[in-house]
């Protein structure tokens, strides 16, 4: 018997099988999740369609978390496909690549408001659209990262959306918890996906955590589905507004 058995989910934010929405969404998948699934822009639904399928899915959006009346659009869809919603995965960051360059004090307005708007605003507009179907409780999942904390060069106003978003999930969490809806972060350590390509410096990045972290390993996505499938399960009941470190344990060390 799975732990997601008869549980039904939207995961937002696979890009390819490198993703860290699609680590999880195979993780739930396995115990027994059914899943429905978005992508942002044309170009994305032909990698993700074949994913989405092999997990049995048939609920394949097109939705711009930029834009309300198509997260609203998508879950009226989903509302006749279901009658009911559990659990939702949020992994989904979007900054210029010119704010992830140089000095975070050179972002413009603009950067900073697209910044703050795709990672960490559509956090809330997904959970406030979503709130209607998740009649029996839930959970949110999202994924933050260690540059919300402490100053990591490059992630700029990346970082101040993740504290944007991590504070998001501790209001969010106080408001929904009497609907019996649980909202979790997982700081994610660096992983080779989509969005970490092209970061200069990246490689160098993992070789630090390799040596500093207690497990003297980099993150393995993997590990990451897994802690989102113990925060949407029943196994996390009574656990909200947290965010968890999956990082081997990085964030714990001062020197
Ligand atoms: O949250 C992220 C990445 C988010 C991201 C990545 C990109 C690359 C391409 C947001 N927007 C964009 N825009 C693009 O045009 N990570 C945790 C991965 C990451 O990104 C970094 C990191 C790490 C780690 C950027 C600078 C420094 C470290």
């Amino acid at each position: 018997m799975g732990l997601l058995e008869g549980k039904r989910g939207i995961v937002f934010g696979v890009a390819n099988d490198h993703s860290l929405a699609w680590y999880c969404a195979q993780q739930m998948h396995a115990q027994g999740a059914q899943l429905a699934f978005t992508y942002q822009a044309e170009n994305l639904e032909r990698r993700l369609r074949p994913l989405a399928e092999s997990v049995g899915s048939t609920f394949i959006r097109q939705c711009d978390l930029s834009k309300d009346e198509e997260i609203e659009k998508v879950m009226g869809e989903l509302g006749k496909e279901w009658d009911s919603l559990d659990f939702i995965v949020h992994a989904v960051a979007f900054a210029n690549k010119a704010d992830l360059e140089g000095h975070f004090v050179d972002t413009s307005r603009e950067g900073f408001r697209l910044a703050l708007d795709v990672s960490a605003y559509t956090l809330t507009a997904v959970a406030q659209k979503a709130m209607p179907l998740m009649k029996n409780g839930g959970s949110i999942v999202t994924l933050t990262y260690y540059g919300a904390e402490k100053v990591v060069p490059h992630y700029n106003v990346m970082g101040v959306a993740k504290a944007a978003l991590e504070a998001s999930v501790q209001y969010m969490a106080a408001d929904l918890g009497e609907k019996g809806i649980r909202v979790n972060a997982i700081s994610a350590g660096p992983v080779r996906t989509l969005a970490a390509m092209g970061i200069a410096g990246f490689r160098e990045m993992l070789k630090v955590v390799e040596q500093k972290a207690p497990l003297k390993r980099n993150v393995q996505a993997e590990e990451v589905g897994k802690t989102a499938l113990y925060l949407a399960s029943d196994l996390s009941s009574g656990v909200t507004g947290e965010v968890i470190h999956v990082d081997c344990g990085y964030s714990i060390m001062g020197m």
